[in-house]
């Protein structure tokens, strides 16, 4: 099991990124104050996403910023990559860790409650409360956990839990106070006006609450 210090995590949508070049506003999320970032491109085919990937991991090498592959672990070790999320309908926890021994980052998306027990949450360096609150940015989703739902899941285990889904400044703060560990954010820092900026608040209202 590895440490998890990471606070604010970008999860890429290129789509989301108001026609600029991902690598560009993922490099401004880091000057910001983004620690650790996934690269999630629905759209893109096999190759086009490992070229990407690839191209993502020499830019955050650079600022020594793990980078986490969503869901495809052939793309996560070509590129090297620091880990691997996954959700309920995507290769299992254990599956990855009999191919990926020394996989680094392993993330696993909790949409029930009852999931805690499962194998799948025990395996996973950290849980990812997926949504925290509905959004747009990702339709298919169960429970909206809201903020008593962190508290709860808080009040049940130790692993680390990053909250993802309409994530923004103006709720950084009492996410933090309900008891997660870590913020994950598409829209708020990809279709910022200024991306640098807008990772800069969150990064600010995730250290005063802690
Ligand atoms: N998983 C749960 S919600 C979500 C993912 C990938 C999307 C979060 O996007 P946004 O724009 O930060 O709400
Ligand atoms: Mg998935």
């Amino acid at each position: 099991m590895s440490t998890f210090p990471y606070r604010l995590y970008l999860v890429t949508n290129e789509q989301s990124c108001l026609g600029r070049d991902l690598m560009e506003v993922v490099e401004a999320a880091v000057k910001g104050g983004v620690d650790l970032v996934q690269i999630r491109e629905k759209n893109l085919g096999e190759e086009a996403f490992l070229k990407k990937t690839l191209q993502l991991k020499e830019l955050l090498d650079q600022y020594n910023v793990p980078l986490i592959v969503n869901d495809n672990l052939q793309v996560a070790l070509k590129s090297k990559a620091a880990g691997i999320h996954v959700g309920n309908n995507d290769i299992t926890p254990a599956a990855i860790l009999e191919q990926w021994s020394d996989c680094g980052i392993l993330g696993y998306s909790l949409e029930y409650a009852e999931h805690l027990q499962r194998t799948h949450a025990a395996l996973a360096d950290y849980l990812a409360l997926s949504p925290v609150f509905s959004t747009p940015t990702k339709k298919d989703t169960v429970t909206e956990w809201g903020l008593e739902g962190i508290s709860s899941i808080r009040a049940l285990t130790h692993k680390p839990l990053v909250a993802i889904g309409r994530v923004s400044e103006a709720n950084a703060a009492n996410i933090i106070k309900a008891g997660a560990d870590c913020l994950a954010v598409v829209s708020a820092i990809c279709s910022a006006p200024d991306p640098a900026r807008a990772a800069e608040k969150i990064r600010n209202e995730i250290e005063k609450s802690l």
